[in-house]
């Protein structure tokens, strides 16, 4: 085992090789999980696509009246997402994009949870070409009085979608129907964390 770092002290040294597997550990564990989330994504989106695909009308709704077995009769798509806080950088989102489709479900779950530097984080969805308008607004809720007790959440029409201010170990999954087609920006709106804390939702 070959420290990285040759300034550690030799006693350090054991700490260290702890420290590495824990974090390996997490990491790993992390990987996995994300790993998971994206081929049960794509999965889904690729079912989703050959069920449809037999029949030359592609329309989803179509085989719902035919399709006894299957559940859903809704015609619309379910893609879920999980966002956490990024592991090699705790003030920024670990997904800093992702693509659904216009009309689809999506359950979006924002897990506060990081290994080493716990945060209160949000996750706020604007409409598309709002995001330095919303990093703005962030900023005057540091400031604002009544800041915290809004979870420095603003108030504006351009937000579609957000969650609470969320405690480290918090979760909030927030389900909606995706909006047309566009570029839409999210952003954590606790101070100081916006510049780095964004993605870009995509809808095609
Ligand atoms: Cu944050």
């Amino acid at each position: 085992m070959s420290a990285p770092s040759s300034s550690n002290a030799p006693e350090s040294g054991s700490f260290w090789s702890v420290a590495n597997v824990i974090i390996a550990a997490a990491v790993g564990g992390f990987a996995l999980f994300w790993g998971a989330s994206l081929m049960i994504g794509t999965i889904r989106q690729t079912t989703g696509s050959k069920e449809e695909a037999a029949p030359p009308a592609a329309a989803p709704a179509a085989p719902a009246a035919a399709a006894s077995s299957t559940a859903a009769p809704a015609s619309a798509e379910v893609i879920e997402v999980t966002i956490k806080p990024d592991t090699a950088n705790p003030l920024a989102y670990d997904t800093k994009e992702f693509t659904v489709k216009a009309g689809a479900k999506v359950k979006l779950t924002f897990n506060n949870v990081h290994p080493t530097v716990p945060q209160p984080h949000n996750i706020v969805i604007g409409t598309a070409g709002s995001k330095d308008k919303l990093m703005g607004l962030a900023m005057q809720m540091a400031t604002a009085p009544d800041g915290m007790a809004k979870g420095f959440i603003p108030e504006a029409p351009e937000i579609l979608f957000h969650t609470k201010l969320l405690q480290p170990g918090q979760s909030e999954t927030l389900e909606f129907t995706a909006p047309a087609a566009g570029e839409y920006p999210y952003l954590c709106t606790f101070p100081g964390h916006a510049v780095l804390m964004n993605g870009v939702m995509k809808v095609q």
